[in-house]
């Protein structure tokens, strides 16, 4: 047993290195980077749509997509407008790694201001590596009930925002979207909390306000 913590713990500390560089390249380039973590189905790649329909007229976007396999997303992220898309497939992994991140930068474009990776669909692994980005954005959409933060407290309490989605389907459930916040701030009082529906558009423009007055000045 003790051995398998060993193995883990060289693990994170030679992603951690990796992270670092990469953050570093991001201050350096005043580039704002997210990662964006939740459960397969959550609204993930709906979000980053919005996001890009909404703001990638004023605001080069670039998008990492993480999926074990496939390039949909990435296609659904080029449609809507980004800047510049990537896709990395794990081949299996449930996380993306600061390694991975680092080789899918090359090519990165030069002006890019947001740029945001959409993790592997997955509440657990995610939250335990680092990829070198400012903020952790955790999607959970309202569907999957009011218990989650509680179930998997890890990954709401290493997020700095939250986002709840699936706003829109409110009154067909039994949970509403200020329960679930209140549940997630109870394992985080920390959170920066939106509720939003990513197919419907509520909430976008205050979510996508915060985006811009997140980005540092040149
Ligand atoms: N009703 C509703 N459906 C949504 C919303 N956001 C995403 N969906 C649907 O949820 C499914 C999964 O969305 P997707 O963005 O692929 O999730 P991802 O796996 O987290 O990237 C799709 O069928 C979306 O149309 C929302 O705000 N409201
Ligand atoms: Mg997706």
């Amino acid at each position: 047993m003790s051995r398998i913590i060993t193995v883990e713990k060289d693990i994170l500390e030679a992603n951690d290195t990796v992270a670092a560089r990469n953050r570093k390249r991001f201050e350096e380039a005043n580039l704002l980077v997210l990662n964006l973590m939740g459960t397969p189905g959550a609204g993930k790649t709906s979000l980053l749509e919005a996001t890009v329909r909404t703001l990638s007229e004023r605001i080069a976007i670039g998008v990492i997509e993480g999926d074990i396999a496939t390039d949909c997303d990435a296609l659904r992220i080029e449609s809507a407008g980004a800047s510049w898309v990537r896709q990395i497939n794990t081949g299996g992994a449930c996380h993306l790694e600061a390694g991975m991140i680092e080789m899918a930068l090359e090519g990165m474009p030069a002006g890019l201001k947001v740029l945001v990776i959409e993790n592997v669909g997955n509440l657990v692994c995610p939250a335990s590596f680092d990829l070198g980005e400012k903020i952790r954005v955790m999607l959970a959409s309202l569907t999957e009930g009011a218990d989650k933060p509680k179930k998997y407290p890890g990954m709401f309490r290493k997020s700095d925002t939250l986002i709840i989605n699936k706003i829109d389907l409110a009154p067909h459930l039994e949970v509403e979207p200020g329960m679930f916040a209140r549940e997630a701030l109870a394992v985080n009082p920390a959170l920066r909390v939106f509720q939003i529906s990513a197919t419907q558009g509520q909430g976008i423009s205050d979510w996508c306000g915060y985006l811009e007055s997140a980005i540092p000045r040149s």
